[in-house]
């Protein structure tokens, strides 16, 4: 991407909202990346009831196909979904990414380091959550399928296992510095954490690292973040 691109004007105006609900793990990543970029003055959140199934009406599915939160609404009406594609764009808005990458080798990494954190936790432990137990309820889970939920709940103890193998050699998930790949780590073990799902005692290098993780003001802050939201809805 050369300098043209990258348009530093719109982090001084915008005005971002951010349609999500303040205690899911998944709107926690995007939480985590406005405060690690310091962005929270220029948004103001507005919440889904994701309970209500409101995420998955034609209203909202107008604002993003796949029916799921968060979604990052532009000034001029773009709407951008999906945590990593968030949280490139909040990362490149100053010209400055602290949690993407700067050079090829670390951009690979950490997009290689954050796939493998949502195929691996994430992603599996809201499986498990929507699949084998009762989820948000009859009125949003219109499919279940336990036997799935299961073998999810079980990747996503084994990928507990695998990332406490990785911080064994590195600080971070991707390596030297806290990344993106670190906040969706996060995100899987908050959303682990909701569902009962403790990372298992023998992970210890991973336990310590969360607990440490919990400590950083991005983390800490983030449920109470939508609390000084700059406009109400
Ligand atoms: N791949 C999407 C992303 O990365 O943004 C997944 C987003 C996602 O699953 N979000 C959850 C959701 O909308 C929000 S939360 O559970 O973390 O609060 N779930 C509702 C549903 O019906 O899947």
């Amino acid at each position: 991407m050369n300098s043209e691109n990258i348009n530093t004007d719109e982090s001084k105006i915008a005005t971002m909202t951010i349609h999500d609900w303040h205690t899911g793990p998944y709107p926690a990543r995007v939480r985590i990346a406005l405060a690690e970029k310091n962005l929270q003055s220029q948004v103001k959140f507005l919440s889904i009831d994701l309970w209500e199934n409101e995420h998955k009406q034609a209203k909202f599915l107008a604002k993003n196909y796949s029916g799921t939160l968060p979604v990052l609404e532009l000034k001029d009406g773009t709407f951008i979904s999906e945590c990593t594609a968030i949280t490139q764009y909040l990362d490149a808005l100053d010209g400055a990414p602290t949690l993407t990458g700067t050079t090829p080798r670390e951009k690979g990494l950490i997009h290689m380091m954050n796939k493998r954190a949502e195929l691996e936790l994430l992603d599996a432990v809201s499986a498990y959550f929507h699949h084998a137990t009762p989820g948000l309820g009859p009125d949003v889970e219109i499919y279940q399928n336990a036997e799935w939920g299961f073998r999810q709940r079980d990747k996503a103890i084994k990928g507990m296992h695998y990332f406490d193998a990785v911080l064994t050699t590195q600080p971070f998930v991707a390596g030297d510095y806290f990344s993106m790949a670190d906040i969706t780590v996060i995100g899987g073990l908050i959303f682990a954490g909701l569902v009962e799902l403790p990372i298992p005692a023998e992970c210890v290098t991973l336990r310590t690292w969360y607990a440490k993780m919990q400590e950083r003001p991005s983390v800490k802050n983030r449920v109470t973040m939508s609390d000084q939201s700059v406009a109400s809805s």
